[in-house]
Parts: C-alpha cells; structure tokens; sequence
C-alpha cells in the first residue's frame, strides 16, 4: 500500500506540491481545502494527468477532514499569503487561527502523522502546531531554510556561472528576514564561497535572498512564491516518505542545541522515517552567533505575542 499525504490548502503551494508528489508516484494525496469545489476540481485535473505521468499514485480533492484519516504525512499550507509590502509577521494572527483549526483536526484524524508545516510565519507557526498537536517534537518540521539556501545557490549560480547542481548553500535561523546565510559553509563543489567571491559580492547576493520572497511578492502583485517553495516542500516529503536521511535545512524545535532552548528556529537536520531524526550542530564564529540569536529573538518575539 502506498503511503498517504494529506495536503492542508489547495492553494498555490497546496496544489503545486500535491502534483509533485502525484507525478513522483511515491503516495496517494488527499488535498484539502475550505473553498467548495476548488480541491475536488484540481485533484480531477491531476488524477486525469496521472496517465501521461505514469504515475499510479492516486488523488482526492475534498472539503471534508475524514478524508485526510491516518494519513502518514500531513502538509500545512493553508492561510493567506503575503500582499506587496507585507512582512511574514502581519499574517500572525490570522494564520494562528487557521493553523490552531488545522492541528486540532490533525491530531484526532492522523495521529501517527509527520507533520511539515509551510504557512507563514513558519517558525511560528510550526511552534504553534507542535503545541497544538501536542505530537513529538521529532514529528513536526517546517520548511524554510530548503527555499532560502535553494535562492540563494540560484544566484550564486548566476553569478558564477556555474551549474547549480554543484552548489550547497546552507542558511540557518527563521524564515524571514533576519535569517542568516553562511557563507563559510556555502561551498561550490567543496570551495568555500569565500574562496570564490569578494566579501562585498557576497553581501549583496545574501541581501538578495534574504528578500527573495518579497522580490517575488512585488513581481506578481497577488501572491506569493510557490515553484520553489513546492520543490523544497517536496525534498523533504521526499527525504522523510523514502527514509532518505537527507541533511536538510529545516525549521526544528531546539532543546538546548545552539545554546537555544524551546523554540523552532531553522538548523541542519537529518530527515528521514521518523521525521527530525537528529539535529546537527555547526560551530559559529561570534559574528555568526549573533545574527542567529538575533534571529531566534525575532521569533520569540512573535510566539510571546502569540501567547504560546
Ligand atoms: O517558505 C515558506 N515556508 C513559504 C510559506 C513559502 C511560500 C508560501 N508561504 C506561505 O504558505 C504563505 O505565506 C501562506 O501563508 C501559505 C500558503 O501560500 P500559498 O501561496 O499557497 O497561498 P494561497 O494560494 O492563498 O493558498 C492558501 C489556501 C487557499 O486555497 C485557502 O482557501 C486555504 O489556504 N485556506 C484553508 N485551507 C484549509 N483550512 C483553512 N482553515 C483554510 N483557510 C484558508
């Protein structure tokens, strides 16, 4: 028997990532949405390209939570987007709300679940989905760091002119705009970024990805990102559903490591069968400390404004 995904959202990251999985044949989907019709109809659409993708995988829309009942993963995207000009944070409270309404579903329904977490602000929100679930720690994850260090390689692939498959970007802290980027550990083909590219250069393409969700808010004007961001979703639906045990940047609840206690923040993790299977610590200079922890104060901040 296939494994089963549910994804919470139909929505432009719900769907896309839905089709992956689809196309993949690695599982069955099940694709939830509140919006009547909506999820049935791109399921349809989806299921009716399974023979073109040879995929086996089956697909059900549906505006009923039954339907999502011992699913072995569950994917949260749904929630509003960001607008132009908005930060991750405005959409707080009305994301939570969404969010807390999810997990409560979550929990009595797939309770085995691996739960990824995608709805902004991530770090946040998965923090909320861990207390709300009231799952291990190891069994909720969100993604973040995966589209922020895939930008990242992007640019630097253009600006090095060279193929991105040869660069490993690593960024940590939370997915917004104090994340921190590093370059010591960003390397193409095993050479140090530092080696390749003056200070200054890199600075900017850091700058670039720290706002590479906002560059793409303004392009489109309604909406957020959702290829990339249904890709990274995807490697990690991917690295746990296969056991791949990849390392992975991703937003995972920290007891201690990083001298950071009780709180998701982005890290490397190992991903496999059992969800977060460890998380990796790296020694950062004091330079690199401080942006991390002042990017783990920034989450804080809005998970104390959250009361959880
Ligand atoms: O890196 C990351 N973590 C992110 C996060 C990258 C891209 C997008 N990011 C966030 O994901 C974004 O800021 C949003 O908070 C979510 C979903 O983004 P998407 O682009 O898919 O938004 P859409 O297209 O508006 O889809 C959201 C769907 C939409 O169909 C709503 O009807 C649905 O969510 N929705 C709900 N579904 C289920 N249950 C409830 N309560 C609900 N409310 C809205």
């Amino acid at each position: 028997m296939k494994k089963k995904v549910s994804i919470i959202g139909a929505g432009n990251v719900g769907a896309t990532t839905a089709q992956l999985v689809v196309q993949s044949g690695f599982a069955d989907v099940v694709l939830f949405d509140v919006v009547e019709g909506m999820p049935q109809g791109k399921a349809l659409d989806m299921a009716e390209a399974c023979p073109l993708w040879n995929s086996s995988s089956t697909i059900k829309g549906t505006n009923n939570y039954p339907d999502t009942a011992g699913s072995d993963m569950v994917v949260i995207t749904a929630g509003l987007a960001r607008k132009p000009g908005m930060s991750r944070g405005d959409l707080l409270h009305a994301n939570a709300n969404i969010i807390r309404a999810v997990c409560v579903e979550i929990a009595n329904l797939s309770p085995n679940a691996i739960v990824i977490v995608v709805t902004n602000p991530m770090d946040v929100m998965a923090q909320l989905a861990w207390k709300t679930t009231e799952f291990s720690c190891k069994r909720i994850v969100g993604m973040g760091g995966i589209l922020d260090a895939s930008r990242l390689a992007s640019f630097l692939s253009w600006e090095l002119k060279v193929s991105p498959e040869d660069i490993e970007a690593l960024v940590l802290g939370g997915h917004g705009d104090d994340m921190v980027p590093l370059p010591r550990f960003t390397t193409v083909k095993g050479i140090p970024l530092t080696e390749l590219l003056p200070k200054r250069k890199i600075e900017a393409l850091i700058e670039r990805t720290r706002k590479g969700g906002a560059e793409i808010v303004a392009l489109l004007k309604a909406g957020s990102a959702y290829y990339a961001p249904a890709a990274s979703t995807f490697q990690m639906i991917k690295s746990i559903l296969l056991d791949e045990k990849r390392m992975l940047p991703c937003t995972a609840f920290l007891n201690g490591e990083y001298g950071i206690k009780d709180i998701y923040i982005g890290v490397p993790v190992i991903l496999g069968k059992d969800g977060v299977e460890k998380i990796v610590e790296v020694t950062l200079t004091k330079e690199e400390k401080a942006q991390f922890r002042k990017s783990c104060a920034s989450v804080k901040k809005l998970i104390e404004n959250l009361k959880i």
